[in-house]
């Protein structure tokens, strides 16, 4: 195989606007100190740390066709496309610590705005593609796909704080993997546009092994792009991550999941990978939480190189007696 792109960016958004429970913004540094920084340089990585970005609450952010806080997550994710793009254009693999995903927005954003058009791997119990006048619950983090949609442009009513962002996805170029709650409006949408989409009987009926067969075969059928991969920790079983804000029951495997991060590893072309949706102050137990950052983590390993069988650095040689 090619040697394999091996310097890493990292961007924390502790970001949580894009829905209403406390404890997402506190991701980003309970993953570190989980000890992925070294670890991701065990396994080879150059890591470079562009630290916590900051947001700024918008005073007076009434609801804008029911969707909460929609404001404050405009200029969110503003600031965040800026530090994604300043990243991908140091040369880096990009890792998006969130933070709610409402956050995709701007990190695929900023990813497309400096490496143009990419694939976009979406990997949740949920598709994550209401329009605000679909939502049921007002939450953005329920809608970033429909905000990055071309096709979807004439669906969506005119935001404030989101004059910066112009769409920047086909939806022939997004696989979701994972799905199992996903609202009418969704599906509806989803049939439309016959986006492509292993939802959970899908992975139950091929295996993960040929779902990531077909998920590459689908995106390299026109050309082979930069892949964004967009994790949410919720795809992944509740049993396994529990310390999310909407967990769903019957989820990937610990080893599906990272499966799914071990495959796009070695296509060579992951470009953007984000993490969210991990929550330290949801769940029951400490053992709950150590759970979910800790599978988090070995996520973010297997995208940058981590494999099960085992790793050795390039240069490794057999100590003489
Ligand atoms: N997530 N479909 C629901 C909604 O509020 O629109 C759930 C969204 C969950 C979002 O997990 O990132
Ligand atoms: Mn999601
Ligand atoms: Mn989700």
């Amino acid at each position: 195989p090619p040697p394999l792109h091996r310097s890493v960016g990292i961007i924390g958004a502790p970001f949580s606007k894009g829905q209403s429970k406390d404890g997402v913004e506190c991701a980003p540094n309970k993953l570190r100190a989980a000890g992925l920084l070294d670890r991701l340089q065990q396994q080879g990585c150059a890591v470079k740390d562009y630290g916590n970005l900051t947001f700024e609450n918008v005073a007076l952010d009434e609801p804008v066709n029911g969707s909460k806080s929609v404001r404050t997550v405009g200029s969110a994710n503003q600031r965040l496309s800026e530090a994604v793009k300043a990243v991908k254009r140091d040369g880096h693999t990009a890792m998006i610590l969130g933070g709610d995903h409402s956050l995709a927005i701007g990190s695929i954003h900023g990813h497309t705005a400096a490496v143009g058009p990419v694939s976009v791997v979406w990997v949740d119990a949920h598709a994550d593609i209401n329009t605000p006048l679909t939502s049921n619950t007002g939450n953005v983090h329920g809608q970033p796909m429909s905000y990055l949609l071309y096709e979807l442009q004439s669906k969506l009513p005119p935001l404030p704080n989101f004059s910066w962002m112009k769409p920047c996805v086909s939806s022939r170029d997004l696989v979701y993997i994972g799905l199992r709650d996903v609202d009418p409006a969704e599906h509806y949408i989803m049939k439309l546009l016959a986006v492509k989409a292993f939802c959970m009987t899908q992975v139950d009926q091929l295996g993960m092994a040929r779902v990531m067969e077909e998920t590459c075969d689908y995106l390299w059928d026109r050309a082979k792009k930069p892949i964004h991969l967009s994790y949410d920790i919720d795809a992944i079983d509740p049993s396994i991550t529990p310390a999310t804000g909407t967990p769903a029951v019957g989820g990937l495997t610990y080893r599906e999941g990272v499966y799914i991060t071990e495959y796009l590893y070695q296509t060579g072309l992951l470009s953007a990978v984000d993490m969210v949706e991990v929550n330290p102050l949801r769940g029951r137990t400490e053992d709950d939480v150590r759970s979910t950052v800790s599978t988090a983590v070995d996520l973010l390993l297997g995208c940058f190189g981590r494999r099960r069988e085992g790793n050795h650095p390039p240069d490794y040689s057999l100590p003489e007696p």
